[in-house]
């Protein structure tokens, strides 16, 4: 801690605090509006880069969007108190791991409490043990198929457990703005980011942050006096790990110049990688370490300044981060056979995004205006078809016709067009809930599962693959990073189908979906699926999230061939299935 800085409780033991407090209220079956007002108080209280305690001691959290008077008034309670004091009340009274259960496939909140009342269960280890032991199928309306899903969710290594690992893309930019000011201080010559983030990993631990300095001593008294910093974890000469308001922990090594490639490619990792890599060449007669490569006959130590030459003076072409993993890279780098994978700037449009029509933040023009300014050809809005009853779908139709002249009789403007499309719901029987009448007028149709996640996932995405309408599935397994897991999907069923009748899958690019997964993604790929990778942005800001799904793609040894959106429209049009 900072000398002469008050111990404030951080912004993510905050939000957690909103967050329990919210799930408890839901399982006693509280107001619906105060509940999703915590939630939203947690998210925004995530997002500050600042001190939000602070914020509320001076009476200033409240001009964060999001925030009111009685939630600052709470804020103030846990740094009074410690906690918020409804949720003191309320952890009295219900057991907090009981909170847990509702986030379990079949269970909501009402069976969740069921099951702690009517059975006494109140940890997640006495659940998976009743589960197991199959004693609670016929209690608290829990039948034998979602106890046997009880059971393997609370098997399965969970996303949520151990240490917490925080979303790329909520980390991202901080990383890039700690990377951005170390670059702007006078001590430092080269700042790389490196570890997990720059593998483009969808969830972080830890930050990484590689440094050449003329000063280094310098750079790490900076680095751990940055105004966001609330605790220097750990610190030496040229090292320091400290933490931020939100939780993130950073690690800065400033490092010689000379050996600074070696230094990089080995804090990028993957550990995998690396232990792969050094096992290669011992049997080539080298020794590889952090700093330097030796030849093991001649005791020679060579150290690189740039990374490509500890690759090539191994044998191996430079290889990607994204690619870093132990999944074949190093072969392949070897044979000179890596693939020449997509790049961020190869995207022509995106096929996946929303508008105030629906439940997106910013309206249609502001929407378009961001897409033009990106320097997309084409854009798709694609509002949820429920939102679009009546006759709304019709004047949707008639505002994206009448913006598309405006901007085609504008000289001063690159081609584009705004594309009609929509996102339609495949209900639990398989059905969409859209007309093919409706259907026919769109452009490009999104279909995707939005209820009962678990309820026959597969033959439900399979049934949709069959309308002539369908040209995209929407995030297959409909995971939440750390918060649902995934669908029971069977993804290889889905890519054969999608081959055989056309349809497209899509790389999801919001930062807590990220679905498909580089896994899945790659599977697709060498199964010769095209994929779109697309933003399913609901505010202007969200459209930088292809940033992240190229990344997931990268990962995924996707090249600019296998995505298909980075085609011209007309090619699309071409490549996709024929309707009706
Ligand atoms: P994370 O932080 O869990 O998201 O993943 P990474 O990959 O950033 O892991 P981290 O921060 O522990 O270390 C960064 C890189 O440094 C890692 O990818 C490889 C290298 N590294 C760190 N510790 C070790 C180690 O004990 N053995 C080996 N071989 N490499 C290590
Ligand atoms: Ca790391
Ligand atoms: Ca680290
Ligand atoms: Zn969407």
């Amino acid at each position: 801690m900072i000398a002469g800085v008050p111990e404030l409780p951080r912004n993510d033991l905050l939000a957690e605090q909103f967050d329990l407090l919210a799930d408890l209220m839901e399982l006693e079956g509280g107001d619906g509006f105060r509940i999703s007002a915590y939630r939203k108080a947690a998210a925004r209280i995530r997002e500050t880069p600042s001190s939000v305690a602070q914020l509320a001691l001076d009476g200033k959290a409240k001009q964060l969007q999001g925030i009111g008077k009685t939630i600052e008034a709470k804020i103030v309670e846990v740094v009074d108190e410690g906690e918020i004091r409804a949720l003191t009340k309320r952890k009295a009274e219900v057991p907090a791991e009981v909170a847990t259960f509702m986030r379990l496939p079949g269970l909501g909140p009402k069976t969740a409490r069921r099951i702690w009342q009517e059975l006494g269960i109140t940890t997640a280890a006495d659940l998976k043990a009743a589960a197991e032991a199959q004693g609670l199928r016929g209690h608290a309306g829990i039948g034998a198929g979602t106890e046997e899903k009880i059971a393997a969710a609370l098997a399965r290594p969970k996303a949520t457990e151990g240490p917490r690992r925080a979303l790329l893309g909520t980390t991202l930019p901080k990383l890039r703005a700690v990377v951005e000011v170390l670059r702007e201080h006078p001590a430092s010559v080269e700042v790389s980011l490196a570890g997990s983030a720059r593998r483009m990993r969808e969830t972080v631990r830890d930050l990484d942050i590689i440094a050449t300095a003329t000063d280094a001593e310098a750079l790490v008294d900076y680095f751990c006096s940055l105004r966001w910093v609330v605790d220097v974890a750990a610190r030496g000469s040229t090292k320091a790990t400290v933490v931020s308001h939100d939780g993130s922990r950073f690690d800065l090594r400033v490092v010689p110049p000379e050996s600074y490639g070696n230094l990089l490619q080995h804090f990028t990792g993957s550990k995998h990688h690396n232990v792969a890599l050094r096992e290669d060449a011992v049997r080539r007669g080298f020794s590889v370490s952090e700093y330097s490569v030796t030849e093991v006959e001649s005791g020679e130590e060579h150290s690189f300044a740039r990374e490509e030459d500890v690759y090539r003076f191994l044998g191996y072409d430079w290889i990607p981060p994204e690619l870093r993993e132990n999944g074949g890279e190093l072969a392949a780098a070897r044979k000179g056979a890596l693939p020449a994978l997509v790049e961020l700037g190869d995207l022509r449009g995106d096929l996946h995004t929303h508008t105030t029509w629906s439940d997106g933040k910013d309206p249609l023009e502001e929407m378009v205006a961001s897409a033009q300014a990106r320097g997309y050809a084409y854009y798709a809005i694609c509002d949820h078809a429920q939102r679009l009853r009546g006759d709304l779908l019709g004047q949707q139709s008639e505002q994206i016709d009448a913006l598309n002249e405006l901007i085609t009789s504008d000289k001063n403007s690159a081609p584009f067009r705004i594309l009609k499309g929509i996102e339609v719901n495949i209900r639990p029987d398989g059905t969409l809930d859209v007309s093919e009448e409706d259907l026919a007028t769109r452009d490009w149709v999104v279909a995707s599962v939005h209820s009962r996640f678990d309820h026959n996932p597969t033959e439900r995405v399979l049934g949709a693959m069959e309308s002539p309408y369908v040209d995209c599935i929407g995030h297959v397994t409909n995971r939440k990073i750390g918060k649902r897991t995934p669908s029971p999907v069977d993804v290889e069923r889905v890519i054969e189908k999608a081959l055989e009748t056309g349809t497209f899958l899509e790389i999801n690019s919001q930062p807590d979906r990220l679905d498909l997964t580089d896994l899945h993604a790659r599977a697709a790929r060498e199964a010769g699926l095209k994929l779109v990778i697309d933003s399913d942005g609901h505010e202007v800001g969200a459209l930088d999230f292809v940033e992240l799904g190229v990344g997931q793609a990268r990962r995924a040894w996707l090249t600019k061939d296998d995505v298909l959106n980075t085609r011209t429209w007309k090619q699309i049009e071409k490549l996709r299935k024929k309707r009706a």
